[in-house]
């Protein structure tokens, strides 16, 4: 569909088109749609931009990735979609892995994933079809396949849209979890170390450009950018807007406020 470019919601409107577009290529899983829709929906109430506290936790994501041994980025049909060429622009500068891990696994996703990567930048793409040949007892779905070069033995994991089983299986094992997730009250959020409370087009390419930024910085410094963050204060700062900007519509209680808030 062409979205008219002068439609107020014009930029959300094309990520859904995006999407859909990848949903028909065998890329989104039907629940990707869902889930998109779900996070929408906490955009909204945070007010449809990177917040103080996401940049926070983007400059500790950074740092964690800049000094782990074996960073990985994880993908899904989701982020494969809507940030492609972010994921290879992170990994060249990070030098994380990049491995495809789905919660709905087939192989047909598996390299429909893979070919957008590629067709992205991506040289090495891991945990396609036999790749994943580990196995990650604690995790009870699908996402327990990995690949033995990527996920099994890496330190730090980024893993955007997430569901939260895996986050905590992954801590357990003693490795830093990054997530994405624009609900800072899913369990993913509340269980990772380090949670960017944002939309992952947003996210992402700022990830990207701040970890470039802070690539030649001494490790002991990074490192402790990465372990003075602190999620859970960060992750009630998100919830503290929220609650702010839901206090502010209910004083004012007008449709016309709330279009001057946000273009809703
Ligand atoms: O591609 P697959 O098979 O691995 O499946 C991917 C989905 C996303 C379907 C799967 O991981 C899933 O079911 O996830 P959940 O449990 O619905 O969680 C997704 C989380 O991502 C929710 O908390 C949403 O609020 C959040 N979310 C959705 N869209 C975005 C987002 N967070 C950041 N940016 C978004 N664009």
């Amino acid at each position: 569909m062409k979205i008219p470019k002068d439609h107020p919601r014009a930029e959300s409107l094309s990520v859904r088109e995006k999407l859909l577009e990848h949903y028909k290529m065998g890329v989104v899983a039907h629940a990707g749609l869902i889930a998109h829709g779900r996070g929408e929906a906490f955009d909204y109430l945070l007010g449809e931009k990177t917040t103080k506290s996401a940049l926070e936790a983007i400059k500790a994501a950074a740092a964690a990735l800049l000094t782990a041994k074996h960073p990985v980025i994880s993908v899904n049909g989701n982020a494969a979609a809507l940030v492609a060429d972010d994921i290879v622009k992170l990994s060249g500068v990070t030098g994380a892995r990049i491995e495809v891990n789905l919660f709905h696994r087939s192989v047909e996703r598996e390299k429909a994933i893979e070919r957008v990567l590629k067709d992205a930048g991506a040289t090495k793409v891991l945990g396609i079809g036999e790749n994943a040949s580990a196995r990650i007892q604690e995790i009870g779905s699908e996402r327990r396949r990995v690949d033995p070069n990527g996920i099994l033995i890496a330190d730090a994991v980024l893993v955007p849209l997430e569901d939260g089983d895996r986050t905590e299986a992954l801590v357990r094992m003693g490795k830093k979890v990054i997530a994405i997730d624009l609900n800072p009250l899913s369990r993913t959020a509340q269980l990772a170390t380090v949670t960017i409370v944002d939309d992952i087009v947003r996210a992402m390419p700022t990830l990207a450009k701040i970890a470039e930024g802070l690539k030649t910085e001494d490790q002991e410094k990074l490192k402790d950018i990465a372990s003075e963050f602190d999620n859970k204060r960060n992750l009630g700062d998100a919830i503290d807007l929220i609650k702010q900007r839901l206090t502010e519509l209910a004083e004012k209680g007008t449709y016309i406020s709330l279009l001057e808030m946000s273009r809703i």
